[in-house]
């Protein structure tokens, strides 16, 4: 795993919101991945999130355009050892930190992301938003297990519209450009798409304007992602995926940081989990 950054890829993601980092993972490594997230998916079934009554996937007609934007499988490193041991590597914890200029990273939730065959694209949206501390300095990882083209649904970015998003967003939802009727001064930047060879990973800060293409191929796009909170953020009042028994106990402010739940996986000082 290639974890050393210089200064002008520091620079880049500040000024447009994302990085490309190629050959990111080596063959081998490559391999150990796309392994336990087979594996890990598998034993899911239908389940997005490990525990909880709801958020299976089903046929509902609110549920049958989202589902067919990808098979989406969250927090696999709370239910799968192998998951765990790739998601807590202290390397991806300073990587995020670094990216993002802040001193220590936990892990929001990770989530295999799987457009099938044929699925629908993954609609224009922020990431931040839906999570319960809302930060400048979110970030999140995606790693190409398969190639991803223009032709399977790589991803897209709008170059620095981080710098002026509020905390609104849009869904992912039938509209692929509804995220532009909330931000019509976005509408006139020039996307960048972002094929990637399998093995490679992009980093997106948690206010940047991406989305996915559909996939117009026989073939499986598979990525594995990671969105990470900086260490110190407080709860915003949203539950996503938060259990009840700990929203319960949680005020409006309160730091977030529980350590079963969102684990320190790197700091400059503090100490964080090792594998
Ligand atoms: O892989 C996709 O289709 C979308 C990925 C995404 O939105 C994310 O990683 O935040
Ligand atoms: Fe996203």
């Amino acid at each position: 795993m290639k974890t050393d950054l210089t200064q002008a890829q520091i620079d880049f993601y500040q000024e447009n919101g994302y990085i490309i980092i190629e050959d990111f993972l080596t063959s081998a490594e490559l391999e150990t991945w796309r392994r336990n997230v087979d594996d890990a998916v598998e034993k899911r079934a239908d389940r997005r999130l490990a525990d909880g009554p709801g958020w299976r996937d089903n046929d509902s007609e609110e549920n049958s355009y989202y589902n067919r934007v990808f098979v989406q499988r969250i927090n696999l490193w709370t239910d799968h050892e192998g998951m765990r041991e790739l998601m807590v590597d202290p390397g991806l914890g300073k990587l995020a930190s670094e990216l993002a200029g802040v001193d220590g990273m936990r892990i929001w939730h990770d989530q295999a992301l799987i457009k099938q065959p044929w699925a629908n694209p993954t609609g224009w949206h922020l990431d931040n938003p839906y999570w319960s501390y809302s930060s400048r300095d979110a970030i999140s990882i995606w790693i190409a297990l398969d190639d991803a083209t223009r032709d399977n649904g790589c991803l897209y970015f709008l170059p620095g519209t981080h710098k002026t998003a509020t905390f609104d967003n849009s869904s992912i939802g039938v509209n692929t450009g509804e995220l532009l009727d909330v931000y019509p001064q976005w509408a006139e930047i020039q996307s960048v798409a972002a094929p990637m060879a399998a093995g490679s990973c992009s980093f997106h800060n948690g206010l940047l304007a991406h989305g996915a293409g559909a996939n117009m191929t026989p073939g499986t796009r598979r990525a594995m992602t990671c969105g990470y909170m900086p260490d110190g953020c407080v709860f915003n009042g949203i539950p996503n995926i938060l259990p009840q028994n700990y929203l319960d106990t949680l005020e409006i402010g309160d730091v977030l940081d529980n350590d079963k739940l969102n684990p320190l996986i790197w700091h400059k000082t503090k100490p964080y989990v090792t594998a």
